[in-house]
């Protein structure tokens, strides 16, 4: 019997360009840089539980460094293993509120990051699923080696790769180019992500929901007609839909890639423009998504297609199974 083939991430990226000529061996480079991070982000992420056996945040550990909570490690990890490879020209973080310049002593490079070092982090002393988000982009500025907020606020549609780690059961990485989106599972007893799905694909129309409907109250017209509509009973076409709702957007992202169905968090009165930041969560999501076959909505309007105007811009996101999002938009638009 012959072995499988084992896949990791460079030798994934690697079959893809010789496909697809996208990008040269700094890409890779950049990838790999950017998961070392997370694989230690991971490994900080399953010592969670042990926090009050090994020290607490504000703690001094062993040596003689202030222990960071866990959100602040991811970014400092990131921005870390990020600011000195030569691939990056500008990130930022959602963590941060400016740009991160790659410091003067760096040589510069001709790719733009932009991350969410862990998202749901209300779910982390819960052992709840949690997980960090990417997306990348091409340097367009032509001003000089550094990367301005012309680079930053480039639409979804221009993304070169986007993808996720979720620090769940195990740690789970998804990624896209652009050439369908695949995912990865880490093997910590080797300490590499090995290919596990080579092409997710959703399913055109699903049968779960996914929102806070703690919220409902508040939302329009629309939303709340759209949620009655899939509560509705008619087993000819699968309603009532089910809902799951975990409150971290990469395991409910996650779960939707696979099984489909609809995840949304519309507009309401608490956050009128949405709750989730369009740079950082809705465009690589979106890019994901449409690459695994499925959509992503503002409502009205495709989500890559959103042209940003600040680094930390909401957006109502409605994302998931292509019938299903489109079904939305069709209350959001009033057609029904
Ligand atoms: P965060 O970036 O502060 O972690 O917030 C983003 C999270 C998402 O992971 C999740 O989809 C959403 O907030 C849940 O919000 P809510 O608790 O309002 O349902
Ligand atoms: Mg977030």
């Amino acid at each position: 019997m012959t072995e499988p083939k084992v896949v990791n991430i460079t030798r994934h990226i690697y079959e893809e360009q010789r496909k697809y000529p996208l990008a040269t061996g700094g890409f890779s480079g950049l990838l790999s840089d950017l998961m070392l991070a997370c694989k230690m982000i991971s490994r900080e992420v399953n010592k969670a539980g042990l926090i009050d056996i090994l020290g607490k945040t504000g703690e001094v550990n062993v040596q003689g460094e202030e222990v960071a909570k866990l959100d602040t490690y991811a970014h400092n990890r990131i921005h870390q293993a990020m600011d000195h490879g030569g691939h990056l020209c500008v990130m930022a973080s959602e963590e941060v509120a400016d740009p991160i310049p790659i410091p003067k002593e760096f040589s510069k490079g001709r790719y733009v990051l932009l991350f969410d070092p862990l998202d749901g982090s209300s779910n982390i002393d819960s052992n709840v699923g949690i997980g960090t988000i990417f997306s990348i982009h091409r340097k367009v500025s032509d001003a000089g080696p550094d990367g301005t907020m012309q680079d930053l606020l480039q639409t979804g549609t221009r993304q070169v790769c986007a993808g996720y780690v979720f620090y769940g059961a195990s740690t789970v990485f998804v990624y896209t180019t652009g050439q369908g989106t695949a995912a990865f599972t880490l093997d910590p007893s080797v300490g590499e992500f090995l290919l596990s799905s080579p092409h997710i694909q959703i399913p055109r129309r699903g049968r779960i929901y996914s929102v806070n409907e703690g919220n409902a109250a508040s939302w329009d017209d629309a939303t709340k007609r759209y949620i009655e509509h899939i509560k509705q009973f008619d087993p000819e076409t699968n309603r009532p839909y089910t809902l799951r709702y975990v409150g971290s957007l990469v395991a409910d992202i996650h779960r939707t890639l696979l099984y489909g169905g609809i995840f949304l968090y519309p507009p309401d009165r608490k956050s009128p423009k949405g709750k989730l930041r369009l740079l950082y969560e809705a465009a690589p999501m979106a890019f994901l998504v449409e690459q695994a076959g499925g959509f992503a909505s503002n409502g009205t309007r495709r989500i890559m297609e959103v042209e940003p105007s600040e680094l930390h811009q909401r957006t109502p996101l409605i994302i998931g199974s292509p019938d299903d999002v489109r079904d939305y938009e069709a209350y959001a638009l009033g057609r029904r």
